[in-house]
């Protein structure tokens, strides 16, 4: 049996007449014709209407249902008329909300670049005033960028799995940017003269100048000709460009499979105010295997390759004692810069 239309509507607007604040009418909007009121359950009763009466009832009923939307659009209107009356008459204008334009703002903190971005937009900058253009590659690696084509053989202890982040099969998190020279030598003939600056990987213990993801800028140069004095110029260049005149930098034999010969590069910088020299990375002439690797002829070609951890740059460049203080992501740290 369906509803009695008069008795439902009487019920409404009753109820209707005495909410009279938007909290009492919101009630009742949502008891009467929100999606699970009053209304709903009553239209859907017209399924139990024999068919014949079925046109009859449900005029009557949707009927009814225009009523009682049209008396809460009025009475959402009359109430609404009367709260901006009440905010007139209390002196505070036209503005019937609880906002007060007189109130001093809540400012919003801005943000800003971290530090690390801003020493490889820097770093990026000085570079490119030397004539390297940026070349990219993924951190996700395989072995044949990693180590093979970097001439590392494959008992070589540099493939070590506790040295290394395998993701199974031959692929790896890229312990070092150089798999990006090997992508731009096979992709591009030389002469070549480019940056490549990114993330790299190493299961290394955190301690004051160590995290086990990090950032290197590398760079590659091949060309007629180029030698050590070359690569030494570019690297005492970059120094004096970034650090100032004074930049202390030294340049010791070492070894790299991909180089020969190979130099480490070195800084001086102060560790919790002692001066020390920090190993900032590794460079050297580019090894005949590597060039044989990537199908460039090493009795025509000549290069330079260096690596150098953009960390310990920003470290030595603004003073910053310990790595780990870049990841900690500590706002009191981070305002600093
Ligand atoms: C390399 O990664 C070589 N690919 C560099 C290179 C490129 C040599 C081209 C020759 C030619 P090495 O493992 O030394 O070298 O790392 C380079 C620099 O990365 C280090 O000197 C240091 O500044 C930084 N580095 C290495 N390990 C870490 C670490 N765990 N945390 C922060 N920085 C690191």
């Amino acid at each position: 049996m369906v509803a009695e239309p008069d008795a439902l509507l009487k019920e409404a607007l009753d109820a209707l007449a005495s909410a009279d604040d938007p909290a009492a009418l919101e009630q009742w909007r949502i008891a009467w014709i929100g999606t699970r009121g009053r209304m709903r359950t009553v239209m859907a009763q017209l399924r139990d209407v024999p068919a014949a009466e079925r046109p009859a009832v449900g005029q009557r009923l949707n009927a009814l249902r225009e009523r009682i939307e049209q008396a809460f659009a009025d009475r959402a209107g009359a109430l609404a008329q009367e709260g901006t009356a009440r905010a007139a008459s209390s002196g505070r204008g036209r503005i019937a909300s609880t906002i007060d334009p007189t109130e001093p703002g809540i400012p919003v903190g801005l943000g800003r670049r971290h530090v690390l971005s801003r020493t490889i937009d820097e770093i990026v900058e000085v570079f490119g005033r030397m004539g390297f253009s940026v070349a990219e590659g993924p951190e996700v690696e395989d072995e044949w960028h990693n180590f093979t084509a970097l001439n590392i053989p494959p008992d070589h202890p540099a493939r070590d799995a506790t040295d290394n982040f395998y993701m199974g099969g031959s692929r790896l998190l890229r312990t070092q940017t150089s798999t990006v020279q090997i992508r731009t030598m096979e992709r591009m003939p030389p002469p070549l003269r480019i940056i490549a600056v990114g993330r790299v990987y190493r299961p290394d213990t955190h301690d004051a100048t160590h995290y086990s993801m990090f950032h290197q800028v590398e760079g590659l140069y091949v060309d007629r000709a180029v030698s050590m004095v070359d690569l030494k110029t570019v690297l005492f260049q970059f120094a004096r460009a970034y650090f100032g005149p004074d930049a202390q930098v030294r340049i010791r034999p070492s070894f790299f499979p991909f180089t020969e010969p190979s130099a480490e590069v070195d800084m001086l910088m102060s560790i919790r105010g002692t001066p020390t020299w920090v190993e900032l990375g590794g460079c050297g002439m580019v090894d005949p295997n590597v060039f044989r690797a990537v199908g460039i002829d090493p009795e025509a070609w000549t290069g330079f390759a260096f690596g150098l951890g953009i960390e310990r740059i920003a470290m030595r460049r603004y003073g910053i004692p310990d790595i780990r203080l870049l990841f900690e992501n500590d706002l009191r740290f981070l305002r600093q810069f």
